[in-house]
């Protein structure tokens, strides 16, 4: 446990997309620097942190994994309440996953902050030959809704840390200009709008009691 731990911000951020399009994987990249070979489906809900310096300031990404198969889902409004970023995940080689990201950007708008920033997210670039998925397609798509878009591979490491980097350097602009005056991303962020000093632990959970 990190009690010495000091940070400006804490964002949550959730993760969703299909089954198998690697979402666990890009999580334990990110937090861990690790890649499972034959993970299983996730079930329930897992999250993991990671505490990244963001020009001046320390940020605190609060990662939340679920499963794709609605049977191992966990509650929905549960797992999207405080979320102020989100990676909606395909599988670059399986066009199924790719065509139901409307349904999940759906379920997004459903449940979560109409502010989320979100970002498309096609992943297993390593795996090129086996593209279904063009990714000026992608792009479009997420030029016209409003998305951040990356190709990433967990495998090999590519775009994983500039993924996440993205999104939440983006939740941290919105919040900061103000553009965002209600809602769950200014009640989990602007909570503690001051920098603290290292080690002040009285101050460190501004989000944690909206989750
Ligand atoms: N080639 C390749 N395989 C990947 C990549 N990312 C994940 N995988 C593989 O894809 C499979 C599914 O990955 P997971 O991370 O478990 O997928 P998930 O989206 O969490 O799946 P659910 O928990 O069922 O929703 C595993 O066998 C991974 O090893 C990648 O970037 N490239
Ligand atoms: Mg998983």
């Amino acid at each position: 446990m990190g009690s010495d731990e000091a940070y400006n911000f804490v964002f949550k951020v959730v993760l969703i997309g299909e089954s198998g399009v690697g979402k666990s994987n890009l999580l334990s990249r990110f937090t861990k620097n690790e890649f499972n070979h034959d993970s299983r489906t996730t079930i329930g809900v897992e999250f993991s942190t990671r505490t990244i310096q963001l020009k001046s300031l320390i940020i605190k990404a609060q990662i939340w994994d679920t499963a794709g198969l609605e049977r191992y889902r966990a509650i929905t409004s549960a797992y999207y309440r405080g979320a102020v970023g989100a990676l909606l995940v395909y599988d670059i080689t399986k066009h199924l996953t790719y065509e139901s990201v409307e349904r999940w950007l759906k379920e997004l708008y459903d449940h979560a902050d109409p502010h989320i920033v979100v970002m498309l997210v096609g992943n297993k670039t390593d795996l090129g030959s086996e593209r279904s998925v063009p990714t000026e397609d992608a792009k479009d798509f997420a030029e016209k809704n409003g998305l951040l878009f990356l190709e990433t591979s967990a495998l090999e490491s590519t775009n994983v840390e500039t993924a996440f980097q993205n999104v939440l350097g983006e939740i941290h602009r919105k919040v900061s200009s103000k553009e965002v005056t209600r809602g769950s991303i200014s009640a989990v962020s602007l909570s503690s709008p001051v920098p603290r000093a290292a080690g002040d632990p009285e101050e460190k959970k501004p989000c944690c009691r909206n989750l």
